[in-house]
C-alpha cells in the first residue's frame, strides 16, 4: 500500500509537468501529440503526432525491466480506431490472476483526460475507467473491469479522469 501511494504521487507530478511543457492543451489536437505513453510507476508521458513517431520515440529511450511490458492502450475513438490518437500505458510486468486487488493504477489522465472513448487491455490486466481523478466520481464497468471496451457507452464517452488495472 506504501508503494502504491507513492506511485500515484508520482504519476500526478508527472502529468503536471507534462500538462506545463505542452501548454494549455484540450481535446484532439494536443501540441505534444495525439500518441502518447505513459510509463508506470515513474508515470513520464511522452507524445508523437503519429503511431510511428511514437515508436521511435519510445525507442530511442532506454527502458528497464520495469517499464516494458504494454498493459493497456486507451483510444480517444471507439471501436479502437488510432486515427484520434491513443495512450499507451506501460507497466513493469503483467497483472496478477486477481482481480481483487488494484496491480496499476492512473490518479489523474492529465491531457488524456475526458478523451477515452474504447480500450484494450494486455499482460493479464484488465481497466476500470473513474469520472474522476483519484478514482472518483463513477466507474465504467460500474463493477469490476473489463479486458476490452470497443464503445464505453454514451453515459461515460470522454468522461474518464483516472484509470486502474488489475
Ligand atoms: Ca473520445
Amino acid at each position: 500500500m506504501v508503494r502504491r501511494l507513492g506511485v500515484v504521487v508520482a504519476v500526478i507530478a508527472a502529468f503536471a509537468g507534462s500538462t506545463i511543457a505542452a501548454g494549455p492543451a484540450s481535446g484532439a489536437s494536443l501540441p505534444g501529440g495525439a500518441y502518447c505513453a505513459v510509463t508506470l510507476p515513474s508515470g513520464n508521458v511522452m507524445c508523437a503526432d503519429s503511431p510511428a513517431a511514437l515508436t521511435r520515440e519510445w525507442n530511442s529511450v532506454p527502458h528497464t525491466e520495469a517499464t516494458q511490458f504494454l498493459i493497456a492502450r486507451l483510444y480517444d475513438n471507439s471501436n479502437f480506431d488510432t486515427s484520434a490518437g491513443y495512450l499507451n500505458v506501460y507497466a513493469g510486468g503483467d497483472c496478477t490472476i486477481s482481480t481483487g486487488n488494484v496491480d496499476y493504477s492512473l490518479s489523474d489522465l492529465g491531457t488524456w483526460s475526458s478523451r477515452v472513448s474504447s480500450f484494450q487491455t494486455f499482460g493479464n490486466c484488465a481497466t476500470r475507467l473513474w469520472s474522476g481523478t483519484g478514482f472518483a466520481g463513477t466507474a465504467y464497468p460500474s463493477s469490476g473491469y473489463l479486458v476490452n471496451s470497443s464503445y464505453v457507452g454514451a453515459a461515460f464517452n470522454d468522461k474518464a479522469r483516472s484509470a486502474q488495472f488489475s
